[in-house]
This record gives C-alpha cells, structure tokens and sequence, in this order.
C-alpha cells in the first residue's frame, strides 16, 4: 500500500500554496510576475502568517501585481501614487501588521514622487519596492522618471531628460534598508526580501523589471539584455533566519554580517573591498559612479538598524486603535474643559 506523498510545509506548518495569490494577467515574460514569485517563497521561507500582512499598492501594471501574491493577507489598491500615505495611516492603526508596498517607477518617481520623500524620510517599518521598467507599462510605454538619459523608445523617440535614482534619494532621506535587484535574479533578490521582511524600518527597494511589451529593445537600458550585459554586483547576499539553527560563520576581511532587528543575520560577501554598506555618503558617490558609468549596480547599497521607526518614535500603541476601549480613546470632560480654557 503506498503512503499519500506529505505536503512540505514551512515552520507554521503551512504550505507554499496558501501564500499565492489569484492568476496574473500581466504579460508572460513581465519581469513583475518574477518579482512576485520571490515575494510568495520569501514569505513563505520566513514563516509569517499571511494574515499579518498588508499588502498595498498604487496604479499601474506593477501595482496590480498584489493581486498575484498572499491571496490571504490584506490588500488596498489605493490610487495612483498615493500608496505611501494610505499605508502610513493603516501602520498608525494596528503597527502589529508588517506591510509591504507595490509601486511602479512612474508611480513612483513622476505622480507619487511627493508621498514617497516623505515616506522615506519617516523610516516607517514597510517594505517598498519599485518595480522599475523605466516606462508607464499600463499606458502603453512612455518614459517614465527613472528612464535614462538617451534610451530610446520602440518607436525611436530618445528621452532627452536625466533619470532620478530612487535608490540614492532613498538614502539621502532617511530610508534604514536600500537595495537594487533584478526581476531575474532569483538569489539575490530572495535574500533580500528575506532581510527586508526581518527589517524594522523603511525598506526600499528598487527592482529592475523589464516590460517586454514596450521596453525590452535595443536602445533600452532596463531591458533583459543590456541588464544581464551591465549589471555590477557589489555583494553577494545572503540571509540567514533567526530560527534557523546554524551558527554564523564568516571571514571578516571579505564579509559583513548584519545582525537585524529579529536576530536573523544578513551577510554581505564584499566583491569591492572597500563598500561599507553603513556609509552614508559613499553609497550615494558609488551610485552616481555606477549612473555615470551606465552600470546597473546592484546589493545592498545602505543598511542602517540602529535607527528608531516613525511608530516608536510616536510611541504607538501596540493594540490596534480600532479596538481600543472608549474609555481610553475618549477625553473626559476635565480633558476638554481644559481644553477649550486654554482657547478663552
Ligand atoms: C491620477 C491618474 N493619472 C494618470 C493615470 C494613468 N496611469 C495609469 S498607470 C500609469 C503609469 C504606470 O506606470 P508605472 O507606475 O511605472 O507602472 P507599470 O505599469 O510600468 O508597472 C498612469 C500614468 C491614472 N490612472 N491616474
Ligand atoms: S505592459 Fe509591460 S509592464 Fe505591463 S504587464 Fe505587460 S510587460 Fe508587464
Ligand atoms: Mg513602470
């Protein structure tokens, strides 16, 4: 008699298929169905319940990805651009849940470029990534923000205006976490969704996702090709989880371990000697290097855990403001009195 093969599960005793999400509908090849899958393995390899999680978004093809991911957490497709605020105000009432955010890079970087400094600057404990394919991938393919400098559309048109980088302005505003990957990288950017779920403050990281149907030509700089053709890696990364009993071992010349908020640890075997992923100031002159050089550099650009998150800097409570008792959320009359004698 032959025994029902036993389904793998991970340490909440759940399998990968409750951490998926419904069919996508973007078009095979998108370098965002990629990124998605990484997001269900990560959450599933790290063990967090998937109703624990909010997952939110803004508009555009990358934005709709959420949908393709943790069918069982919570979602808000909010509207375009504005996913930063709504997420800073759904943290504010229940900080327990850990959050991820979806954006594209013209969500980002052109309409939503306001939410997102501010964002960045308040260290909130969420996971951003761009999904940056250097064109508005839902409106058929105009340049987007993050496109570079002489890159060319399909129909020949040139882009005439100098790219931001999310990265460096991420770090220059206070972001705790900031990384580039690539959709195709399945290592690099596993271990760094796995990092940034252990991260207690603003993770960003901008993810080169190629759009095959309007930015994957010659001409193009955020196409499979001239990624594959460019890419400079500045480490190779690792994770290993808190619960995973193995000691950490490691050559201090060549690799940085990074102990996160949870005790996991996040190893950065060096490829350049002298990156020190804490320095400020460097990470911002080697990614302008990089842009000068047309490289695609990608790591772990910046690391910093010692900094407080915007909710223990507000001391926010831990229960969820909606179930807060009245007595504790309504002020008494004195309260009020007091008030409105301040205002005589
Ligand atoms: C207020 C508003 N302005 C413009 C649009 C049209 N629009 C929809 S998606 C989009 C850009 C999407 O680009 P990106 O964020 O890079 O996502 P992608 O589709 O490339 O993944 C635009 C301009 C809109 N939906 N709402
Ligand atoms: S249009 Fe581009 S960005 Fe949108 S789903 Fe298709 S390949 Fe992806
Ligand atoms: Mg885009």
């Amino acid at each position: 008699m032959s025994s029902t093969p036993q389904v793998k599960t991970n340490r909440i005793g759940l399998p990968v298929l409750e951490y998926k999400g419904g069919k996508t509908t973007l078009c095979a090849g998108c370098g965002h169905n990629a990124i998605s899958e990484r997001i269900i393995e990560a959450f599933y390899e790290m063990g967090v319940q998937p109703e624990r999680i909010m997952k939110l978004s803004g508009i555009g093809c990358s934005s709709k990805s959420p949908a393709y991911f943790l069918s069982r957490a919570h979602s808000f497709n909010s509207v375009h651009g504005r996913m930063p605020s709504v997420a800073t105000g759904a943290l504010l009432a229940q900080r327990n849940m850990l959050a991820i955010g979806v954006s594209g890079d013209g969500d980002t970087a052109s309409i939503g470029i306001g939410q997102f400094v501010h964002l960045m600057r308040r260290n909130l404990p969420i996971i951003y990534i761009i999904e940056d394919n250097g064109v508005y991938g839902l409106t058929k393919g105009q340049f987007s923000a993050t496109a570079d400098l002489g890159s060319k559309l399909k129909s020949g048109v040139l882009n005439d205006l100098p790219p931001i980088d999310t990265c460096a302005l991420a770090i220059q505003l206070g972001a705790t976490f900031v990384g580039r990957s690539f959709s195709g990288d399945k290592r690099q950017l596993g271990a760094m969704l796995k990092a940034a779920i252990a991260h207690k403050g603003t993770v960003m990281l901008d993810v080169v996702s190629p759009c095959v149907t309007f930015n994957d030509h010659e001409g193009s700089t955020k196409s499979y090709k001239y990624v594959k053709d460019h890419e400079e890696t500045l480490q190779e990364v690792s994770f290993v989880p808190h619960f995973e009993d193995i000691a950490v071992d490691y050559d201090p010349g060549s690799t940085l371990s990074v102990t996160m908020h949870d005790g996991s640890h996040l190893q950065l075997r060096k490829l350049e000697e002298d990156y020190d992923p804490t320095d400020k100031i460097h990470a911002i002159t080697r990614l302008t290097e990089a842009h000068d050089k047309g490289e695609v550099l990608t790591g772990v650009f910046y690391v910093n855990t010692k900094a407080l998150n915007f909710l223990d800097m507000l001391n926010v409570v831990d229960e969820p403001l909606a179930t807060l008792p009245e007595s504790v959320t309504r002020p008494g009359r004195e309260v009020l009195e007091a008030a409105m004698e301040e205002l005589r």
